[in-house]
This record gives C-alpha cells, structure tokens and sequence, in this order.
C-alpha cells in the first residue's frame, strides 16, 4: 500500500524542522528490497514507526495524522531516508515528565528493524530539539570529579591512566586485590572487567573489602588518590542498588573514588538510568560491550557506534567506551574521533545533524582494547588532546615488568606525544617505555621498524 501521500512531505525543510524544535530528525541508511518502490517503502517504514502499520484503520482521526512521522528527505542512489519524529510521539515518565530512551528505541529503530519490504535501515545520527533534549537526565558526575579528587586542576586535568584487571575472569579475592595494587602504584584507575562481579570464586562481599584495603594502603604508600570503577551491572534493579551500597559502604572515606561501571549495550537503558538516578555522585562509567552486534561497519541494521554514544550522554553517561580509532583491538578508524568530540563538546557536527548540547554535561571518551604504550603516541596525535580515561589490560599486565611498570609506560607514551618527541628516542630515556617495546615487539617492529638496532 502506498501511504507516500500520508507519510512523505518531501517540500519540508530540515533547516525549518530544526528552527521550529517540535521534531526529532533521525536518519537512516535505508535499502528496500528488490521490486518495492523508495519513497513507497520509506512512507511505510515511517508510517510502521510512528502511528501506521501496513494498511490504513477505521479508528485514525484528524489528530492521529498531527503526529504522525514524515519522510522528509531521500537520495535513492545514497540509499539516505531522513524522518522526522514529531516530539509529541514519544513517551514520558508519569512520575516526573523525563523523556526515556526506551521510547525512542522502540519508535526510530524497533519494529522498522525487519520489515518485509526493507531489505536494511540502520540510524546514522539523530537530532535532538531542545524541547526534548532537555527532558533527559544528561550527566551528572564528569571527569572533573576525577580529577579533582587525583588532586588536578579540574579543567583540562590531564590523562588518567587505567587498567582493566586481567585475567578478565578467574582470580579469587586476594589475588585480584593484589593486581588492583601493583597497578596503583603506578596507574590512577582501575575498572572491573565488564563481566567481572559476583562470581562464586570471587564473591563481591570478600573482593570488594580487599580492593577497598589496597586503595588504602596505595594511597598510603604513594601519597597519591586512587579511582577504582566497580560493576554493579545486574537484571535486576534491587541487585544493583544493593551492589552499590554495599561497595560505597566498603569503601567508606574512599566512597567518592568510586565509579560505577554498568555493561549498557546488554543491561540496556533502564541498567543506565538506575546507575544515574539511584548514584549521581558515582561517576558513571558506561561499558558498551556486546555494541559491535549491531554497530559494526559488518551490520547494515541497528545503529552507529556514533549513535550509541550520543545516546549514551542523553542518558547521563559520565564516560562511554568511544573504541581505539583504529590503533587497538577492535574495530574502528580513526574518523572515529568524532564520537568522542560530539559526546564532549557543547556543540557538535555528527555524520548529518549539529547537536546543541545547551550546557548538558559532557561524557568522557573512555579509550580501551588492546592499546599499550606503543600504541599511544599515534592515538593521541590523531585524537588531538589526552583529557581522557585510556585503560589498557593487556597493556599493563603483559608488560615485562609487571602492572605498575605497564602503567608508567602508559604515562610516558602519553608524555612523549606531548612533548612531540620520537618515541625510540624518548624510549632512551625511558625504562619503562623502552621494556614496552619488547614486551608488545610485533606493535614495535610495525610502528616503528629498526626499534632494536637504535635501542640497543
Ligand atoms: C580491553 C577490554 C575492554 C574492551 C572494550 C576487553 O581489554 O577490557 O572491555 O576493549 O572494548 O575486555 O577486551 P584489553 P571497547 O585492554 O586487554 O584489550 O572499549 O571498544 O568497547
Ligand atoms: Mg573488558
């Protein structure tokens, strides 16, 4: 049924949408399937999207079709669809009258994923009026916390220097304190591998009070503040409220060294939302893992990377997983950077919209997977600043040395970026930078060919 006449304005301006505020604009990379018309099977997934299906109802009145979703760009040959999302569509709390992103999901990418006549729709960016940007929570706790409790300026404070403790499952309580320890003697920030929690061979209520004893006596020994990010991730929203209780309870004076990590992409928004709300004053530290399912390059459904990111700030994530831009493990390139510019920045070009943030607290680019101090001279010069979170597992504890000399050479490749220096050169000067060369040597011999002969 061709409901293009319904669905479809093609004369509306976006530039007149985005004055007006009452749209949220989304648009897709949309391909029907063989034998259906563009504009027809982008009417239909509008129509499947907001108040449609897939044939007209005795039962819509005049006002049904006032919010209705309109189609209001395609370019067939770019396969782009742009949708406009009349505010009013979306649903708010009864309680308090906060927008919630499970509404948007369920609208701009639930029941349009798998339609009979769309062969693949997959969001590549979305706009946000103020009218309902400003009905999200947004983020509350931010990196400036961070620093200002490692004793920084809190602006501009700097790299903070972090693990993951690794082995990603199967320490018990002692030994993964005693990790948590010989990192911070020379790392700031520690976070729970994201399935690392209350594992019978390692039960939260013995690890958590030795992880709580380490920070202590660390901070004793170096005269230096420690952060720890601690998975509270749980089904159920009780599970997580007792979990981050009882590790504040634990920690006690150190509470506010504390960030709360939540696995969102599997937990889902309602995981986030109880974090922000329940524990404002926890940073909270969004893991995105099991993302790539629907936002690899590979996945022509789902969303971006980007758009699970700027997602994420709507929510209030004080810092989300922003990927490596192509120098560590996972995938990604380095124009990757512009996720971790429009999650910070108060105003920002995304892939087809500029976001106004209007204030809205920025959320820290967490950067992770497979990186080492080989590997970030070149990260950084891409991305341009190290105000951020780098947390490196396999960087710290693979490092020849062990954790606290894995973590030193973190510190220092970081320094030899800064300082612009020639990182074999700099490695001269270096030990623990140097060592870095040879316990991550295949990174070595690519980045920098002859490393041996010159560090000899
Ligand atoms: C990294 C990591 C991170 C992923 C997350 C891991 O460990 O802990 O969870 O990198 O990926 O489990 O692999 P390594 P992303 O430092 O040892 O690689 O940050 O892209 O979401
Ligand atoms: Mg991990």
């Amino acid at each position: 049924m061709d409901q293009s006449n319904r669905y479809a304005d093609l004369t509306l301006s976006e530039s007149q949408l985005i004055a007006d505020g009452e749209h949220v604009l989304v648009t897709y990379i949309m391909k029907p399937k063989v034998g259906y018309d563009y504009l027809v099977t982008a009417a239909h997934f509008a129509a499947e999207s907001s108040t449609g299906t897939n044939v007209s109802v005795s039962t819509t009145d005049d006002f049904t079709k006032s919010v209705d979703a309109l189609v209001y760009e395609i370019d067939e040959q770019k396969e782009i669809t742009k949708i406009a999302y009349p505010v009013d569509l979306f649903d708010f709390n009864m309680i308090d009258g906060r927008a919630m992103l499970a509404s948007f999901l369920t609208l701009t990418i639930g029941n349009n994923q798998g339609m009979g006549d769309v062969e693949y729709a997959k969001m590549h960016d979305f706009y946000f009026p103020p009218k309902y940007l400003s009905k999200f929570d947004g983020v509350s706790t931010t990196i400036r916390d961070l620093w200002r409790i490692l004793g920084r300026h809190q602006v501009n404070g700097g790299f903070i220097v972090g693990t993951i403790i690794k082995p990603k499952l199967g320490l018990r309580p002692e030994p993964f304190a005693n990790a948590c320890y010989d990192f911070w003697l020379g790392g700031d920030f520690i976070k729970n591998d994201e399935p690392q929690g209350n594992q019978r061979f390692a039960p939260i209520k013995e690890t958590i009070p030795l992880v709580a004893d380490a920070m202590r006596r660390v901070q004793d020994e170096t005269g230096e503040a420690k952060l720890f990010s601690a998975n509270i991730t749980a089904d159920d929203y009780h599970e997580m409220i007792a979990r981050g209780e009882f590790i504040l309870e634990t920690f006690a004076g150190n509470a506010d060294h504390v960030a709360f990590l939540v696995d969102g992409y599997v937990a889902g928004p309602h995981a986030i939302t109880t974090a922000r709300r329940h524990f404002p004053d926890q940073y909270l530290h969004y893991h995105r893992a099991g993302h790539g399912a629907v936002t690899s390059p590979q996945s022509k459904r789902g969303y971006t990377a980007f758009v699970l990111s700027k997602m994420a700030r709507c929510q209030g994530a004080s810092g989300i997983h922003v990927g490596t831009m192509g120098f560590g493990k996972m995938e990604g390139e380095s124009a990757d950077k512009n996720i971790a510019h429009m999650i910070e920045q108060d105003v920002a070009e995304g892939p087809f919209y500029k976001q106004e943030w209007l204030g809205m607290n920025p959320t820290t680019p967490i950067i992770s997977g497979g990186m080492n101090a080989i590997r970030i001279p070149g990260f950084f010069k891409n991305l341009g600043h190290s105000n951020l979170i780098l947390t490196a597992g396999g960087g710290c504890f693979g490092h020849l040395d062990g954790a606290k000399a894995g973590a030193t050479s973190l510190r220092q490749a970081e320094q030899c970026w800064k300082q612009g220096a020639d990182p074999v050169e700099f490695a001269k000067e270096h030990k623990e930078f140097a060592r870095a060369f040879e316990s991550f040597s295949e990174d070595a011999d690519r980045l920098y060919p002859g490393w041996r002969e010159k560090l000899k």
